[in-house]
């Protein structure tokens, strides 16, 4: 899938960029239509954030390098949207903070797992899960409860972007470190989030393992303060500050 000549001077050219990597993913059969209107629905909250990574947000991403590295079994969670959107970037995080990837959808069908694990397979990842399927996510319904045991069933952090409300609180409910990526801060996968991030996909996945690569000579009391410090309502009131007034 190659991006569409868009001048990097054009005003709008991330949000085109987005639009058409988001398009193409539907005609190859990653991303779900179900999909195209999720990033419109981000896309508003983007422009009221004015296109930028907030502070807070910024912040919550130093958290989440932490808590990753902090990990015993780190899990990210990768479904139509985020592999059309970011697949290189998706593979360096997890690379920088020793993470597996699973493919994991709320429209699950095996015919785009299987073309999810292709596409991140011609970006460059090795192995990755999500056809097993031998594990499940208690209290939702089948389709969507489907994990790999070895996967996203026994990890004990998972980044989980664009992620539905319902599974966002299953998941927690698991006891897992949740690391949301969600542009609005008054979605449920938000609130329910150990560490919400609010921000663009696109710019909050690179963030993270920048920060994790600044991190990574750090010692355990170190991270573990990082973590400890972070309190999730505060981000999401300065989130929803930044949307209401335009800064934050
Ligand atoms: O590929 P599947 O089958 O797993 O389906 C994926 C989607 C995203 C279609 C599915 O999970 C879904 O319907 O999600 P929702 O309930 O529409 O929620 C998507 C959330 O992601 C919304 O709160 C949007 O604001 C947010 N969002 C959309 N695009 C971005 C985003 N957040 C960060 N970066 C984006 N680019």
């Amino acid at each position: 899938m190659s991006d569409i000549e868009i001048p990097e001077s054009h005003p709008r050219y991330q949000s085109l960029l987005t639009r058409h990597r988001i398009e193409a993913g539907v005609e190859k059969g990653i991303t779900s239509k179900q999909g195209l209107i999720a990033q419109g629905r981000g896309e508003a909250f983007d422009y009221l954030l004015g296109e930028q990574t907030i502070p807070s947000a910024d912040e919550a991403a130093r958290v989440a390098a932490a808590s990753l590295l902090l990990a015993d079994h780190p899990v990210i969670s990768v479904n139509g949207n985020v592999a059309a959107l970011c697949p290189k970037e998706i593979i360096e995080l997890a690379d920088a903070v020793d993470a597996d990837i699973e493919v994991n959808l709320f429209n699950r069908t095996e015919e785009r797992i299987q073309a999810i694990v292709e596409h991140l397979r011609e970006h460059g990842a090795d192995e990755v899960k999500g056809l097993t399927a031998d594990g499940r996510i208690p209290g939702i319904d089948h389709e969507r409860a489907k994990v790999d045991a070895d996967g996203i069933e026994s990890a004990d952090v998972v980044v989980v972007p664009l992620e539905d409300g319902d599974r966002a609180e299953a998941l927690g409910a698991m006891g897992k470190t949740e690391i949301v990526v969600d542009l609005n801060p008054m979605s449920r996968s938000a609130q329910v989030a150990t560490i919400p991030i609010v921000d663009n996909i696109m710019r909050a996945v690179p963030n993270i393992t920048a920060h994790a690569r600044d991190l990574k000579d750090a010692s355990r009391d170190e991270l573990e303060a990082i973590v400890d410090a972070f309190d999730a309502d505060e981000a999401l009131a300065a989130a929803e500050r930044a949307i209401r007034s335009g800064d934050e």
